[in-house]
C-alpha cells in the first residue's frame, strides 16, 4: 500500500523521502491512535467539531478551519521556518553555528527534556478525558476538543524528534509516552502538576490560564535552543499555544463576569447566597487560583538547579525570549534569592529557574489585573490575587515550609488547619461539580459562565461548533 503522507501526515520534513522515519512513525500511528479513543475525549469519536487544524507553517497553511471527526483530525510535523545562518544564542557554544544534529555528549541530557516535553502534552488530553459530557456550551466544548487535538500534535512533534534525532532509544521513548498515565499510580506521568484532576471546567480554565502559561515559558526556552529542529519545533509550537492561554483567560474571565452579574442581581456578596443562584463566589475562584497557580509554580523545577546550569551551559535551553538580555554567556554573574534561610547569592546559571519562574509570575499578573477591573468596574471591594511562590509548594526551597498565601511563616498546625480557606475544600469542589450540567443547545450557556465576546473565526457565538451525534 502506498501512503500519500503530506495527506495523511500534513508536514515540511520531507517525510515522504525519508524511509527510516516513515517506519518509526507507521510503527507508533497505530499506537497513538489506540490512545487516542482510550484516553483521549470520552464519547465524541463521531462528533463533527469545527477544528482548526495546521496543514503548513505558512500565514495561509496553520490555520485551516473545518468540521472534522477527532479521530480524523490530521496530526501533521511542522518545524517553523529556518533562519539562515543561525548561530548559537546563549551559553559556552555562544556565536557557534546552530546544531543540525544532536551532539553526542549532549544526546542523554537532550532526549531527558524532549522527553518531559512530551509527557505533559498526552498527560493534559489524559486529564480532561471526562470534561465533555459537562461542557457549558457547543462554544466551549469545541474549543476543549481543540486544545485536546493540539496536544496531541504537540506529543506529535516531540515524537518526531525522538524517532528523527535519537535512534532506538527515541524509539522506546515514544512508546513510553503513550505507556504513562495521568495519576497512574504504578506509572504516572513525570511532573506533578500533570497529575491533578481537571474534573471541573473551572479547574480546565485555571490550568489552561496557569499551566499551558508555563508551556509557553518552557517552549519559549527551548525555542532559544543550539539543536535547531528542536527550536524550531517550538517556535511553531507556540503559535497553537496562545488560543489555549485564550481560553483560559476568557474563561476565568467569564465565570467572573456572571458571578458579578449576580452579585449585582441580589445586592450582596454572601458566598452562600451566590452559590444558591448558581454561581461560583470570589472567593471560590480566588482558592482554585492559589491551587492552579502554586502547582504551575513548580513546573520550574527547584531555584538553585544544577541541571538547569548545565542546560543553559551546554545550549540546551535558553531564557525564554533571551534577545532581551545582554549577556548570554552568564559565567560571572550571580542572582540573590530569597530562601526560607534568608538571602542567598548563587551563580546565574543555577538560578535559571528562578529567572524564569519570575517572567512567568509576571506574566500571570496581567491576567488577574484584567480580572480585577472587571469586579472594581462593578463596584466590588474584592481583588483577586496571586499567592505567594512561597505558599503551598511542593518543589524547591519552600517545601514543607508553612506560610499563609501572603508568605507570611506560620505554624504547622495552623497552615493545616487554614488551608481548606486557601485551596480548594472538597466541598467547595463538590459545590462547583454539583454546577457541571451539560449544555448542548446552540448559542446557550451554562448559569455559572457569561457568553464569550465572539464566536470563532468570525462566526456567531450560536454557532453550532460540536454536531454530536
Ligand atoms: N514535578 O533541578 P530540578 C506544557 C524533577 S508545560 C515533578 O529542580 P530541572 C503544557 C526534575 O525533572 C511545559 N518533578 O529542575 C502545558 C528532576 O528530575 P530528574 C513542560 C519535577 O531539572 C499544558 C528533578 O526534579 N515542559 O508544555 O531544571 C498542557 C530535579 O529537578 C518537577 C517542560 O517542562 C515537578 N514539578 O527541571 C500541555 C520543559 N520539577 O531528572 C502542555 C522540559 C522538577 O532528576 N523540562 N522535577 O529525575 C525541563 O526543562 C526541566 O526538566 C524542568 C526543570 C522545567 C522540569
Amino acid at each position: 500500500m502506498t501512503i500519500n503522507y503530506s495527506e495523511r501526515i500534513p508536514n515540511n520534513v520531507n517525510l515522504a523521502n525519508d524511509r527510516t522515519l516513515q517506519r518509526a512513525l507507521e510503527h507508533w500511528q497505530p499506537r497513538f491512535l489506540d490512545w487516542w479513543k482510550e484516553m483521549g475525549p470520552h464519547d465524541f469519536a463521531e462528533a463533527d467539531v469545527y477544528l482548526r487544524t495546521a496543514v503548513g507553517v505558512d500565514a495561509q497553511g496553520w490555520a485551516s478551519y473545518g468540521a472534522v471527526k477527532m479521530p480524523d483530525y490530521r496530526w501533521g510535523i511542522f518545524l517553523a521556518e529556518p533562519i539562515a545562518d543561525r548561530t548559537i544564542g546563549f551559553g559556552d557554544y555562544y556565536g557557534q553555528p546552530a546544531w543540525q544534529q544532536v551532539p553526542g555528549e549532549f544526546r542523554s541530557q537532550f532526549r531527558r527534556i524532549i522527553v518531559t516535553q512530551g509527557d505533559t502534552e498526552p498527560a493534559s488530553v489524559e486529564q480532561q478525558h471526562l470534561l465533555g459530557h459537562t461542557c457549558p456550551s457547543l462554544y466551549d466544548l469545541r474549543n476543549l476538543f481543540q486544545v485536546n487535538v493540539e496536544e496531541g500534535r504537540h506529543l506529535w512533534a516531540m515524537v518526531y524528534l525522538l524517532h528523527a534525532h535519537f535512534g532506538r532509544d527515541g524509539r522506546e521513548e515514544a512508546e513510553e509516552l503513550l505507556a504513562r498515565h495521568s495519576g497512574d499510580v504504578d506509572k504516572p506521568r513525570i511532573l506533578g502538576t500533570f497529575n491533578e484532576p481537571i474534573s471541573d471546567w473551572l479547574s480546565f480554565f485555571m490550568f489552561t490560564y496557569f499551566t499551558d502559561r508555563d508551556g509557553k515559558f518552557q517552549l519559549k526556552s527551548l525555542a532559544e535552543s543550539s539543536f535547531d529542529p528542536l527550536a524550531r519545533t517550538c517556535r511553531f509550537m507556540l503559535t497553537e499555544e496562545a488560543h489555549h492561554m485564550f481560553v483560559g483567560e476568557t474563561g476565568v474571565g467569564r465565570v467572573v463576569k456572571r458571578t458579578l452579574e449576580v452579585m449585582k442581581e441580589l445586592g450582596t456578596d454572601d458566598p452562600v447566597a451566590i452559590r444558591k443562584h448558581g454561581a461560583i463566589d470570589l472567593p471560590t475562584i480566588q482558592r482554585y487560583m492559589n491551587f492552579w497557580f502554586t502547582s504551575s509554580l513548580d513546573l520550574f523545577g527547584s531555584e538553585v538547579s544544577s541541571n538547569a546550569a548545565s542546560s543553559f551551559a551546554n545550549g540546551i535551553k535558553g531564557r525564554p525570549d533571551e534577545g532581551q538580555y545582554e549577556d548570554h554567556i552568564c559565567a560571572e554573574m550571580s542572582y540573590e534569592l530569597e530562601t526560607p534561610q534568608g538571602k542567598e547569592i548563587v551563580s546565574l546559571r543555577n538560578a535559571m529557574n528562578e529567572v524564569m519562574r519570575t517572567s512567568y509570575i509576571r506574566d500571570c499578573e496581567i491576567g488577574v489585573k484584567r480580572w480585577n477591573m472587571q469586579i472594581q468596574r462593578a463596584g466590588f471591594e474584592f481583588r483577586l490575587a496571586l499567592p505567594s511562590p512561597r505558599f503551598h509548594r511542593s518543589i524547591g526551597a519552600w517545601v514543607n515550609v508553612p506560610t499563609d498565601p501572603q508568605g507570611n511563616a506560620i505554624s504547622r498546625e495552623e497552615y493545616d488547619r487554614l488551608l481548606p480557606g486557601w485551596t480548594p475544600s472538597e466541598s467547595d469542589r463538590t459545590f462547583v461539580k454539583s454546577l457541571m450540567q451539560r449544555v448542548i443547545e446552540p448559542g446557550k450557556m451554562a448559569g455559572w459562565v457569561a457568553p464569550p465576546d465572539r464566536g470563532i473565526n468570525n462566526l456567531p457565538v450560536a454557532y453550532e461548533y460540536v454536531r454530536l451525534v
